[in-house]
């Protein structure tokens, strides 16, 4: 057991880059025990003026896509140039499959062994929502310690894409050149949110493939409304285990970051961050507000109990819960 530590210790130790006290913080926002949670909501409201500086770049695909080999070599095109750089997780699945974290951690052996380099793993259980808001206390933390670049993967299921890309500044998405219909699966959803598409493992007798995938998605994403910020989306190919297209890929993120700096985007941005993260705050209160209640607890599980035995419509047991 290491020795408990303050709030001063861990708000000094955080603002210091010391990694040890960084991941013992994120350990903190993370735990779901109630002293737990007292202890980070104290911190990182002391950090929170420190927080708001870095680039934070969301990483999505589908599994196997080449998310964690591709931010082994970003990451390490990052350090070249200077860059700290921390590497977060979203992968809700990962729970379900441990071994996830240890293929990440292969995956990133180089990267994790270099200066100025943070990796911290998928937050294990909770729901999706959870994942999010404790994403978004580690991203903050992260950002308090200094890192330039907060890299964040996240597993492309849908509802995570979503809830990251509202706490990033550069969405990046992703995509194997498939032999049919390349646009067949991808939820127009994404397409629109992201700000950039990588075509990866273009590599070997892949790239042909990866280059024509890249000219069909090109053409694609013109046909969506050009985005609020002006920015229009590039495609690229890359290998990361080749290294090749990486640095590619590091222009077009400068690129928007300069773009986005001269239209004070990451400043509306994060305004609109706070408050989405203000709301979902809120919401978990009125949750746990509500669930603590044992009247209403009841009149749920009557509720539920009318529904199961046909004695009532999904409609009016809701209008009985809250009745
Ligand atoms: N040929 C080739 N294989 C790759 C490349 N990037 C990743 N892979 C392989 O694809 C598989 C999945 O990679 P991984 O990074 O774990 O994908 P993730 O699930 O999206 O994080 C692994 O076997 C990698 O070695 C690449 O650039 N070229
Ligand atoms: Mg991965």
């Amino acid at each position: 057991m290491k020795s408990p530590m303050n709030i001063k210790e861990y708000t000094e130790g955080i603002l210091a880059k010391d990694i040890s006290v960084l991941s013992r913080a994120i350990t903190l926002a993370e735990s779901s025990k109630e002293e737990h949670q007292q202890i980070s909501k104290q911190i990182i409201e002391r950090i929170l003026s420190h927080a708001g500086k870095s680039v934070r770049v969301g990483i999505t695909g589908v599994p196997g896509v080449g998310k964690s080999t591709f931010i082994e070599a970003f990451g390490q095109l990052l350090v070249q140039k200077n860059h700290s750089v921390a590497v977060l997780a979203v992968d809700p699945s990962s729970t379900l499959s441990k071994g996830s974290i240890l293929g990440d951690k292969t995956r990133m052996e180089k990267l994790s062994v270099q200066k100025n380099v943070f990796i911290r793993p998928s937050p294990s259980g909770g729901s999706l929502g959870g994942v999010t808001l404790k994403t978004r206390e580690s991203i903050l933390l992260c950002e308090a310690a200094g890192f330039d670049y907060i890299l964040i993967e996240t597993v492309g299921v849908g509802q995570s894409e979503t809830e990251v890309h509202q706490l990033t500044d550069f969405f990046l998405l992703l995509m194997l050149a498939g032999a049919g219909d390349e646009l067949q699966g991808i939820k127009r959803g994404i397409m629109e949110m992201t700000d950039g598409i990588a075509i990866t493992k273009a590599d070997g007798t892949n790239i042909d493939k990866a280059k024509s995938a890249r000219a069909e998605y090109a053409n694609a994403i013109h046909l969506f409304p050009p985005t609020e910020s002006g920015w229009i989306p590039e495609v690229k190919t890359c290998s990361a285990t080749e290294n090749k297209g990486i640095d590619e890929i590091y222009e077009m993120i400068e690129k928007f970051v300069l773009h986005a700096k001269a239209k004070n985007l990451f400043e509306k941005k994060r305004q609109h961050q706070n408050i989405s993260w203000f709301d979902s705050l809120v919401m978990e209160k009125t949750r746990a507000h509500f669930f603590s209640n044992p009247d209403f607890l009841t009149r749920y599980n009557q509720a539920k109990n009318k529904i199961e035995t046909n004695q009532s419509t999904i409609l009016s047991a809701v209008d009985f819960v809250f009745s």
